[in-house]
């Protein structure tokens, strides 16, 4: 039967290859993101293979987040699929260096915005008994790093936030489970560093790291197993990397 997903941070990185790929598996989608023309350039692309609706908010904005959902319209109203997937790392510092600003933000978007999401997401699952939540945790949120203070307290939320999830669907058949990437390329690190490309592009020199479309390729096999099978809690490392602060660099 046709599904819809319905994937946040779609514009950009593992959420626009997570995109590409259930579009190219016949998954109808709603996809989300504040760059419109990015929104815009994959509704263009992907709609010659399914049906696709954007959305265009700030996920921080509980009201914005609300509204947005309630406006699906007809065809894409019933959600089969979450991907719980935007976010970001805003700053590498120590505590006592951090910037308030960056805590808010990595706080606000990664716990509070996929909070807001599943909370106007959930029951309609609930009330059908099916749905299914895939939540994108990190590495970062099973083994703090240097510096790591608040982006990982924030990717350790989303993993609480998974569990939590799952023993209270588990009664509606709902399916969660978390996918918890470790070092990938994508605009992370840009952002991270707000817009210091070379910083940007050293954390990824001297090993081969994760593509965005490996995991898409992770995402979509964790969706496509039989009913009964649920996974719960799946960690992929590059080869390279061994933990958050080993990896074998060339
Ligand atoms: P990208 O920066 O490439 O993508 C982040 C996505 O999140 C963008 O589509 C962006 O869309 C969206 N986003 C960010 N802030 C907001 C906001 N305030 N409101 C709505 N959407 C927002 O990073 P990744 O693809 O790497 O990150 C995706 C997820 O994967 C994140 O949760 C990240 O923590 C996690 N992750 C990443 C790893 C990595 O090494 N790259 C490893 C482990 C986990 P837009 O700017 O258009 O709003
Ligand atoms: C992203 C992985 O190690 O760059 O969640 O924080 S890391």
């Amino acid at each position: 039967m046709k599904k819809t997903a319905f994937i946040t941070g779609a514009t950009s990185g593992i959420g626009k290859a997570t995109a590409i790929n259930f579009a190219l598996n016949g998954i109808d989608l709603v996809l989300c993101g504040r760059r419109q023309e990015r929104l815009d350039a994959l509704k263009e692309e992907l709609g010659k293979e399914v049906k696709v609706h954007t959305l265009n908010f700030d996920i921080r904005e509980k009201d914005s987040v609300q509204k947005a959902i309630s406006s699906l319209p007809k065809d894409f109203a019933k959600i089969d699929i979450l991907i719980n997937n935007a976010g970001n790392a805003h700053g590498l510092d120590t505590i006592q260096e951090g910037s308030v600003d960056d805590w808010d933000a990595m706080l606000d978007i990664n716990v509070k915005g996929l909070l807001y999401v599943s909370k106007a997401l959930i029951p309609q699952m609930v009330e059908r008994k099916s749905g299914h939540i895939i939540n994108i945790g990190s590495t970062a949120g099973k083994e703090v790093y240097p510096k790591g203070n608040v982006y990982c307290a924030s990717k350790h939320a989303v993993d609480a936030i998974n569990q939590g999830m799952r023993i209270d669907l588990n009664p509606y058949g709902i399916r969660v489970g978390a996918v918890n990437p470790g070092l990938v390329e994508t605009e992370f690190s840009n952002v991270r560093f707000k817009g210091d490309e070379n910083r940007a592009e050293n954390v990824y020199k001297g090993f081969q790291p994760l593509k965005p479309e490996d995991i898409a390729d992770i995402i979509h096999f964790v969706i496509t197993r039989p009913y009964h099978v649920n996974i719960a809690d799946l960690i992929v490392m590059p080869t390279a990397q061994a933990s958050s602060t080993i990896v074998n660099k060339s």
